[in-house]
């Protein structure tokens, strides 16, 4: 009996995604260039409840094991391999089947591929996915971009394998035509680098500045994820400062090395934001900011600089009150928005250019499960999603940052800057205008200047919460 749905390319997301759907009860096969892989998703399916999965060793039988029209979603690497994995599949495809793409690409690649793919008579879509490994097996956000036809043969395998939120529904929609749908994801990872850089600055303002210790931040971010910052990463980075070393007698936490890479979908954003002449300030310098992560053996040389120059004492000697610490919370929200808000901007700037018509409080609904921008914050956003209110809400972000600062400098309250477009010389030059004027300035952009930056602690925190690296990575 031929199945349901084929999956294609069974590294850990492609098989967590593939005995999500079998669970779900819609029968797939499933194929993978090194065989092995195959068996693996096999054995797995039989350990994880008898699931409807099966495994083919050569890509005919597997294209022809699939009910007509077929539809093979594909998960490997971007790039070249999807083309390959395109043309090892097309030989056997008929006329109205369809592939998937469900990795990351480049939203131009896929309108490309859609259009060689329609010469042949087949259907095209480019579907971002996001959750990472967890998300792929319990319910991920889905953006399916592309034909609407072919999204409609999937709609009621999409609607029960994506994430389940009480009272706003499945998160997946069909996103528009074309490339939209691996756009959207792109913007969704691009909010998520500078997500992920202003929860790292909050840390390290709680943690140089006020320094708090790691069960004090532990706190902290638990209390924190009771209220308006309820999100997975504020959870993840709770539960993050409670793990110790695989020794036991040190936090993992302290030990993670302060350097981080970045895999293309954060740099693409920030291209598209110049692009369309969008202003992206928080993105961007999340980007600048793992940049300046790479460059560790600089950031030790440049930091003993940094010391004799008398600026580090500043920063260290500095009595603080942790009752204002609630301004690090005001900060972090506001300008989690505002940073929520540029990548919305972005989407709407593209929409307009290619006449996707993208629904954005849509997309705002859709990220509220599975995905790791997942935010209650989002009913907001997605309440704000018309026109003119998101410009109001960056806008208004923006000069809320600006009284932080200006009470800063009066010495009213606490540089909780996060992640703005500020640039090291400017710093370095507030801190001179501080210290002839003898006004503390706690200032969390000092870390990329010096050692210990925090910044890839929240990307190891990710990584390790997903399952998706060891812990030995981290060293
Ligand atoms: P592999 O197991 O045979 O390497 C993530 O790397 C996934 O992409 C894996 O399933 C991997 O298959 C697949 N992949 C990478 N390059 C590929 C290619 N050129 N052709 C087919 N699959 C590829």
């Amino acid at each position: 009996k031929p199945t349901r749905i084929g999956l294609a390319g069974l590294a850990v997301m492609g098989q967590n995604l593939a005995l999500n759907i079998a669970e779900k009860g819609f029968p797939i096969s499933v194929y993978n260039r090194t065989t092995s892989k195959v068996d693996e998703t096999v054995e797995r399916a039989k350990k994880e409840g008898n699931l409807p999965l099966y495994g083919f060793h050569d890509p005919e039988s597997f294209v022809k094991s699939i009910q007509k029209p077929r539809v093979v979603i594909m998960l490997v690497k971007a790039g070249a391999p999807v083309d390959q994995t395109i043309k090892t599949l097309s030989v056997y495809l008929e006329k109205g089947d369809c592939i998937i793409d469900g990795g990351n690409e480049w939203y131009e690649n896929t309108e490309r591929r859609e259009k060689a793919m329609a010469e042949l008579g087949l259907l095209y879509l480019g579907m971002g996915v996001s959750g990472g490994e967890e998300g792929a097996r319990y319910g991920p956000s889905m953006m399916p971009g592309g034909s609407f036809e072919a999204y409609k043969y999937i709609e009621d395998i999409l609607l029960k394998v994506s994430a389940q939120v009480p009272d706003s529904g499945p998160c997946v929609t069909f996103i528009g035509k074309g490339g939209s749908g691996n756009f959207v994801k792109m913007i969704h990872n691009g909010i998520e680098c500078g997500d992920m850089q202003l929860i790292a600055e909050a840390y390290d303002v709680l943690k140089s500045v006020g320094k708090l210790s790691n069960e004090e931040l532990q706190k902290v971010f638990s209390e924190w994820n009771k209220g308006e910052l309820l999100s997975f990463l504020i959870e993840i980075t709770a539960d993050i400062f409670g793990i110790k070393d695989d020794k036991g007698d040190a936090y993992l936490v302290d030990k993670v090395l302060d350097k981080t890479g970045m895999k293309g979908t954060g740099k693409w954003t920030v291209q598209q934001a110049a692009e369309l002449s969008i202003a992206a300030p928080t993105i961007e310098s999340s980007l600048d900011a793992r940049f300046l992560s790479g460059l560790k053996d600089e950031r030790v040389e440049a930091s003993k600089v940094f010391k004799a120059g008398g600026f580090g004492d500043i920063l260290t000697d500095q009595e603080v009150d942790k009752s204002k610490l609630v301004d690090v919370r005001q900060a972090l929200y506001a300008s989690r928005i505002c940073s929520y808000a540029q990548g919305m901007n972005l989407i709407r700037a593209k929409s307009i250019e290619k006449g996707w018509d993208l629904k954005l409080g849509e997309l705002a609904r859709i990220w509220k499960g599975g995905c790791i921008i997942r935010a209650v914050f989002l009913d907001r956003i997605s309440r704000l999603m018309t026109g003119i209110l998101i410009l109001q809400t960056f806008l208004w972000t923006q000069s809320f940052r600006r009284r932080l600062l200006s009470d800063s400098l009066r010495g009213e309250g606490w540089y909780a800057l996060l992640s703005t477009q500020v640039s090291a010389p400017q710093v370095l030059s507030t801190f001179k205008i501080a210290k002839q004027s003898k006004i503390s300035v706690p200032i969390s952009r000092r870390v990329q200047l010096e050692q210990n930056s925090p910044l890839s602690i929240i990307t190891s925190a990710e990584n390790f919460m997903l399952g998706g690296a060891s812990i030995n990575s981290f060293w």
